[in-house]
């Protein structure tokens, strides 16, 4: 691909530079390997969060007593993980090499950690078999190792699928950039009051907004909009998590 030819800054005004950490370096290949090499298109969908939250709120004083906080984030885990076992398409990589599609039998999730050294995606593994304070307790911990620079490289492979939850800072959503050879990723933004229309009314419901982008080439729209429809259900009613 064509370069981009940088301009001498300092004829328009004072400027420093200074040399980029391996992270970022590692980071920017990857976002640009990611963006170059796959088909990105963006799903969106609001989930009715009121009942998810209310039951949620109920448990802070349970929290307090195991000394874990229980945020959204178990929720959408188990949510994904449910779905990613009924859309096992989404549970693929492609090896164009081989002409292959790799089905995965185990349900590894990474999560988006906003660290002050850059962006980490820990990853938790076979998140179908855990319940919600255990993820509560896993995703708690890998972040505040993230943010300790203390995760080893085993802890950041073999992930599935992303989950990049930007709902604890704003925004209504976004595109996140899928973490290939993995074939998709959900953005997750700011939960918000919304009047929702009942037939009758309008209601006031807690709506949470989601970003899933995906691979085009291994997954088509029908089955993305299948996949951000089950989520939105599941989120909607999570006593469908136990079915
Ligand atoms: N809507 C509204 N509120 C939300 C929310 C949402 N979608 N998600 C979380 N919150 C709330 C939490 O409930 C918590 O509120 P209280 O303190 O009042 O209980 C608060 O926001 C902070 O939550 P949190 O962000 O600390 O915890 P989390 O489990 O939701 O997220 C983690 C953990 C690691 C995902 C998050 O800290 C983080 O790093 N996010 C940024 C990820 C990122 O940078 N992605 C971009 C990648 S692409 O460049």
């Amino acid at each position: 691909i064509p370069g981009v030819k940088l301009p001498d800054f300092s004829q328009f005004g004072d400027i420093e530079r200074e040399s980029m950490s391996r992270m970022m370096f590692a980071t920017a290949n990857n976002m640009q390997r990611s963006w170059l090499n796959v088909p990105h298109v963006t799903q969106f969908e609001d989930a009715d969060i009121t009942d998810m939250e209310d039951f949620r709120k109920s448990q802070k004083a349970a929290g307090e007593k195991k000394g874990v906080k229980m945020t959204p984030l178990p929720f959408l885990l188990k949510a994904c993980a449910t779905a990613l076992a009924q859309l096992p398409q989404f549970n693929v990589s492609l090896d164009m090499d081989r002409k292959e599609v790799v089905r995965k039998q185990y349900i590894h999730i990474g999560i988006a950690v906003d660290t002050p050294n850059g962006l980490m995606v820990p990853v938790i593994r076979d998140v179908d078999k855990k319940g919600l304070w255990e993820l509560a307790e896993e995703s708690a911990d890998l972040a505040q190792k993230a943010r300790d620079k203390q995760l080893k490289p085993a802890e950041m492979q073999g992930a599935c699928f992303t989950i990049t939850s930007l709902g604890g800072i704003g925004g209504t959503a976004f595109t996140p950039i899928v973490n290939t050879p993995e074939v998709a990723i959900l953005g997750v933004s700011k939960a918000a009051m919304k009047p929702v229309w009942d037939g009758k009314d309008f209601q006031p419901r807690l709506m949470l907004p989601l970003s899933l982008s995906y691979d085009h080439r291994a997954v088509n729209g029908a089955d993305a909009a299948r996949f951000t429809s089950l989520l939105s259900q599941l989120l909607g009613d999570i006593r469908s998590l136990l079915l």
